[in-house]
């Protein structure tokens, strides 16, 4: 056997040292722009991220609900592999076919439905927005709105009648009038309400402006209804069905697919990247996964793959390292697979982007991971405890909780992803079935966590991730000093508080 003389760690072992940070080091200079997929010296790469995380490909975790949040904050879904391959393409088509502040004629409501006839509408028809005609279809007149920002919903027991949420209509415009979007916002303005529809020439609802576009001036709402924006969406791809799964998902407007698998270095991986390199050439982009050394990124960028994905036997819900002695600590893995890509791009002129995938606990393990090396981050545990995600939220003890399960988990039933050839069937598990403490929005996390990650940038002097993993300085830390790390020797209030009640 071949022994390695270091013992492989994980990203909290490790701290960043600080560096000189000039005057414009400030979080708001930051950006966090990163690639997606590999590109060739002095190029741009196909497709990048504003943000650099993925959410993972589990059952629990990236469903369309989740891609659509996850995309508009500036990152990607990989939506799970593990269910048909037709569900999984009308996910995809449901990002796709999402137009924020868009509605189609197949959101309309009748006044005396209920808010759980809307939440089923928005869910099947993926709108932010429904219209509600005086008799529930397309063809009635249009007497109020309901859109996403209607926050006071969250609030609203499901059995509350429409007529007494919707935004009632006083006023509408007529996309065919070509009125520019200060006239509308005159119109708002002048009728004292919040939103104005604009309804198409076979008189349906199409879009609305808001009060708040007011800024917005000289374009035309037909302009406005072309420039609708696109969100990126990915999907997981496994080893044995992918000569039907792929062309279905490319055929829903798939942008990016991911081999789902917690071992890479086979030839399974080899066969499905020369089935797309085959097909479709350079057209579609597919990462594999997942490496944990410089052997098994070579062998997959060798083979083709638009990303590398890191990491084995590191989430929170996994237990291979426990089923079966397989893996390798995460930051460890990470260093050397970046290691690894350095000298690829050297070598070959092409930059083969690595994801870190499974592990991230506290926020400043990502910042740890980019330190590292890797381009971006794949999070399951993190993005399960939001509302997006597709699982439950349920009371434990008094918490609200929302479950979350491994993909080798009996639940999921994933053996696609642990397969190695052999019967189809998951023959022992490597993933847990848990709960997670419920975070509330997509939106407000990943704010927060981003934030934290744009100061730590600054301390080190860095306003790229690729300047800040060039002047990056990281140190191992004793046991003693993780201690000394957290808050100590003194009685935390909330603490106290509970012990004298
Ligand atoms: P985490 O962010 O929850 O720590 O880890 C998420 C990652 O764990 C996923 O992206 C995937 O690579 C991995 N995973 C998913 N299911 C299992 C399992 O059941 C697993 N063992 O290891």
């Amino acid at each position: 056997a071949y022994y390695y003389d270091e013992p492989s760690r994980t990203f909290s072992e490790y701290l960043l040292v600080p560096g000189y940070s000039s005057a414009d080091c400030i979080p708001s200079n930051v950006t966090l722009k990163t690639p997606v997929v590999k590109f060739k010296k002095g190029e741009n790469p196909e497709i990048s991220m504003n943000v650099p995380v993925v959410s993972a490909i589990m059952q629990s975790v990236s469903n369309d609900t989740m891609a659509i949040a996850l995309a508009r904050e500036g990152g990607i879904s990989f939506i799970y592999c593990s269910q048909s391959i037709e569900r999984q393409a009308e996910m995809i088509k449901r990002v796709k076919n999402y137009k924020a502040g868009f509605v189609s004629s197949d959101s309309n409501v009748h006044p005396d439905n209920t808010l759980a006839d809307v939440l089923a509408l928005k869910e099947k028809t993926g709108h932010s927005t429904v219209a509600v005609t005086d008799d529930g279809t397309p063809t009635g007149k249009f007497v109020g709105i309901i859109t996403s920002r209607d926050y006071r919903v969250s609030r609203m027991d499901t059995e509350t009648k429409v007529s007494e949420f919707m935004t009632p209509l006083s006023k509408i415009i007529y996309a065919e009038d070509g009125i520019t979007l200060s006239e509308a916002n005159d119109i708002i303005w002048d009728h004292k309400i919040n939103v104005l529809p604009i309804i198409d020439g076979n008189q349906q609802f199409v879009s609305f402006v808001f009060r708040k576009d007011y800024d917005a001036h000289k374009v035309n709402v037909n302009e406005l209804l072309d420039s609708s924006k696109r969100y990126i969406v990915g999907a997981g791809v496994n080893t044995r069905d992918y000569e039907e799964r792929i062309p279905a998902l490319v055929e829903a407007g798939v942008d990016i697919l991911c081999i789902d698998s917690s071992e890479g270095f086979t030839e399974w991986q080899k066969r499905t990247l020369s089935y797309v390199r085959e097909t479709y050439g350079d057209k579609v982009k597919i990462g594999a996964g997942n490496v944990v050394d410089r052997d098994g990124f070579r062998f997959l960028a060798d083979a083709g793959a638009d990303f590398v994905k890191v990491g084995i036997g590191g989430g929170a819900i996994c237990i291979t390292r426990e089923a079966k002695g397989i893996g390798r600590g995460q930051a460890t893995a990470v260093i050397e697979v970046a290691r690894a890509r350095d000298e690829y791009f050297e070598e070959t002129g092409v930059y083969v982007p690595i994801c870190s995938d499974g592990g991230i606990v506290q926020d400043y393990h990502l910042t740890l991971a980019l330190a590292m090396g890797a381009d971006f981050c794949m999070l399951g545990r993190y993005f399960a405890r939001f509302d997006e995600s597709p699982s439950n939220k349920v009371i434990v003890n008094g918490n609200y909780m929302k479950e979350y399960w491994g993909e080798g988990s009996a639940r999921a039933r994933n053996w696609q992803r642990y397969d190695s050839g052999g019967a189809a069937k998951l023959s022992f598990e490597e993933g847990v079935d848990s709960y997670v403490p419920y975070a509330g929005r997509l939106h407000d996390n990943l704010k927060i966590s981003l934030s934290k990650m744009k100061s730590a940038m600054c301390n080190c002097g860095a306003l790229t991730i690729p300047e800040f993993q060039q002047k990056a300085r990281i140190t191992l830390v004793s046991s003693v000093s993780i201690v000394e790390g957290g808050a100590h020797d003194v009685v935390l209030k909330d603490q106290q508080t509970r012990a004298v009640e």
